[in-house]
């Protein structure tokens, strides 16, 4: 009886069903590449409007040994972020959420603010409907302690097939200083 059941869960998992409560995020920890300071992490693609100042770091982690370090570019208007995509259907529902920290050596200053955000498209990749967090602002982000930015229980707009999930940095009107630090992520679908 043991040996059917875990063959029935193998089955279950090789054939990309998915549990309630699991973490969708892949490399959700920042943990791959191993000792990849500096690097963009395994599985996230990065997007910038200028420079590419992002890349995993062990000066702190939340959990493991790294995180992703994201630092304001220090001109005005620009922005950046990393972002996983996955297949989305109608009635299903998500939450996005990640923890954040100032960097205590480099604070996060200036007009810097970001936040998560999910963009909802279409078959033809026609963007439907985005999805935003509250934002985060750089005077008001913790160097002591974790916070977590969080989008919770959106239902998918009517036609999206595929969800972009984003964490973004904005340097804002006057530009940003300094940098944060951003672990541990979760994407669930409930
Ligand atoms: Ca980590």
């Amino acid at each position: 009886m043991k040996r059917i059941f875990i063959a029935f869960v193998i089955t279950a998992c090789s054939c990309g069903l998915v549990l309630a409560g699991e973490n969708l995020a892949t490399n959700p920890s920042f943990e791959e590449p191993e000792n990849g300071v500096g690097q963009i992490p395994d599985t996230w693609s990065f997007f910038t409007s200028k420079m590419n100042t992002m890349g995993l770091s062990d000066e702190a982690a939340r959990t493991g040994v790294q995180s992703l370090k994201m630092t304001a570019q220090k001109a005005p208007d620009q922005y950046q972020g990393v972002h996983i995509i996955l297949p989305v259907a109608e009635s299903e529902t998500y939450s996005f959420s990640a923890h954040l920290i100032s960097n205590r050596d480099d604070r996060i200053g200036g007009t810097a603010h970001g936040m998560l955000v999910i963009e909802w498209k279409l078959d033809d990749g026609t963007e439907v409907s985005r999805t935003i967090s509250d934002i985060w602002e750089a005077r008001s982000l913790s160097r002591l302690r974790w916070e977590q930015i969080a989008i919770k229980k959106i239902d998918v707009p009517p036609g999206a097939v595929e969800a972009i999930f984003g964490i973004h940095i904005s340097d804002g009107p006057k530009g940003g200083k300094g940098s944060i630090f951003v672990d541990d992520v979760v994407i669930e679908r409930h």
